[in-house]
């Protein structure tokens, strides 16, 4: 009789306990989850073997677009911002959502500037162009573009200020040919890089084919992709 009245509450503390378990592991896995999230926003990855930094004046409105082909034909851009070992930290769009936190206020942030990063290299040809996406004035921009290997020690291979000269404009900055860790026939023959990623001639180049970005992530006022 004692017995028969203390098993039901025994089964409902034993059903309680079961489910709190079963919430407390639910919340430490998506804890878990969030934790491994990569923030991949501004990340440099420390063992890059190359870096392209490509610059261009404090406060600047206009958007300068850096695209990277590496010689197995994968090209790094806004749309396709990791593509081989090549990563484009950051699509930087002239004063568009650029700010920085000071004593808890948001304040402009006047850098532009992008970079690629490679974590690995192969022998073949790079190609790297600076595209004007956006110009919002008729003066030419300066674009500094830099290209620096990392190991064994710090090599800039390439480093000049060149001209963009309105929307559309797509100049090819700097050419070279990786042979055994050694740089090889540096040049600046034009060859758009736009055009592959439009037409999908590229690998992994993110639009199979149209001038538009996909939908869902396209800004309406610009019409460029927005940042992630
Ligand atoms: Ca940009
Ligand atoms: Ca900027």
């Amino acid at each position: 009789m004692f017995e028969e009245e203390q098993e039901p509450e025994f089964e409902i503390f034993s059903a309680l306990l079961f489910n709190s378990l079963k919430a407390i592991t639910f919340m430490f896995f998506i804890s878990f989850a969030m934790i491994n999230e990569p923030a991949d926003e501004g990340k440099i990855d420390p063992k890059a073997e190359l870096i392209i930094t490509v610059t261009w004046p404090d406060n600047n409105p206009d958007d300068v677009d850096t695209y990277v082909m590496d010689p197995a034909g994968n090209i790094a851009w806004y749309n396709q911002r990791e593509a081989g070992l090549m990563n484009l930290e950051r699509d930087d769009r002239g004063m568009f959502k650029d700010v920085i936190l000071l004593n808890d206020v948001e304040i402009s942030n006047p850098l532009n500037q992008e970079t690629v990063a490679f974590r690995g290299l192969q022998d073949g040809e790079y190609i790297v162009n600076i595209v004007h996406y956006i110009a919002n004035g008729n003066a030419p921009l300066p674009v500094e573009v830099k290209v620096e290997k990392l190991n064994p020690t710090v090599e800039v291979i390439f480093y000049q200020t060149l001209e963009l000269h309105g929307t559309g404009d797509e100049v090819t900055a700097v050419r070279f040919t990786l042979a055994g860790g050694e740089v090889e026939n540096v040049n600046n023959t034009p060859r758009s890089l736009v055009e592959l990623t439009r037409t999908g001639d590229g690998k992994g180049t993110g639009a199979a084919s149209g001038t538009a970005p996909p939908d869902g992530f396209v800004d309406p006022g610009t019409g460029q992709v927005i940042e992630q």
